[in-house]
């Protein structure tokens, strides 16, 4: 069992860290049965293709949702990497259709670093702006694909030029998750996901977490978020408000004077956000 300590600097060194069964069964199969409905209802009136890719899931589904983007553990983790300004941009929920096999075989999904990167200066450890928790709800396969990471790319200056994008990558690590693991991605790692020849579709999250500070992509401004937010107001919920973008200490954190080491100072704000939870509101 990795302690808190290994994960973290697994996660410095590598640039990102696996959460084994961090979901049940049960619970992913009732996001994938809810899939089809969400899709209809994201899909324009008219529009010639069904939206596939579903976002602001949460205002959508709320009870059925938040359990994903809320996870105690991913949470804790979070924390300590961004610090505890932890807001949720974006939960994308997708199912790679299959693909035909002459299309899809040998190929990478697309290099890339995630929304909130930068290509790294040097080979310094930079604490991300954003992290992705990439979940898949079934394992992976060489048929539905698995996740392809550059290990310690979030701390070098590699690219990947556009006629290489699907590509394999002589440093590729292919990461065959089991369903229901979280990978936890630094914003500046280079992966790729592989395209999906299984014949069933693959279905995938990307829950993505961003600084307290920066915009969000899903909205948080409607009326089912806003009972989540209500209800994390009534228990001095802390860590719940920022997550859907209320952060009320936000400047004054983020202006601290800088005089203590940022995780020394993250891990005394995070002890604050447990009191002030357990005193209530
Ligand atoms: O499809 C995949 O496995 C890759 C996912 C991915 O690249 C991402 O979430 O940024």
């Amino acid at each position: 069992m990795k302690t808190l300590a290994d994960r973290i600097a697994e996660f410095k060194h590598q640039g990102y860290t696996v959460f084994e069964g961090a979901f049940s069964r049960d619970l992913m199969d009732r996001w994938i049965a809810k899939y089809p409905d969400l899709v209809a209802r994201q899909t324009p009136q008219g529009a010639a293709n069904p939206t596939l890719w579903l976002s602001s899931v949460v205002e959508y589904e709320p009870w059925l949702m938040l359990p994903a983007v809320n996870d105690p553990v991913i949470l804790d983790f979070a924390e300590r990497v961004l610090g505890p300004f932890v807001q949720l941009d974006n939960l994308t929920f997708m199912a790679f259709p299959s693909l035909p096999r002459a299309e899809a075989e040998g190929k990478a999904g697309g290099w890339h670093r995630d929304i909130w990167g930068w290509v790294p200066t040097g080979a310094d450890y930079v604490p991300p702006l954003a992290c992705n928790a990439i979940t898949y709800l079934q394992d992976l396969t060489d048929e539905n694909g698995p996740l392809r990471v550059v290990a310690g790319s979030h701390r070098d200056p590699i690219t990947v030029p556009q006629e290489l994008r699907t590509t394999p990558h002589a440093r590729e690590q292919l990461v065959y998750a089991k369903a229901g693991d979280v990978i936890f991605t630094h914003c500046a790692l280079l992966h790729a996901g592989t395209p999906n020849m299984s014949g069933r579709e693959r279905y995938f999250f990307s829950i993505y977490y961003n600084r307290s500070w920066l915009r969000h992509r899903d909205n948080h401004s409607g009326p089912n978020v806003a009972r989540i937010i209500q209800m994390a107001r009534e228990k001095n919920d802390r860590r719940l408000l920022r997550l859907f973008g209320v952060d009320e200490l936000v400047f004054r954190r983020a202006n601290s004077g800088f005089q203590v080491a940022d995780e020394e100072m993250w891990d005394r704000w995070i002890e604050e956000d447990r009191a002030a939870l357990q005193a209530g509101a």
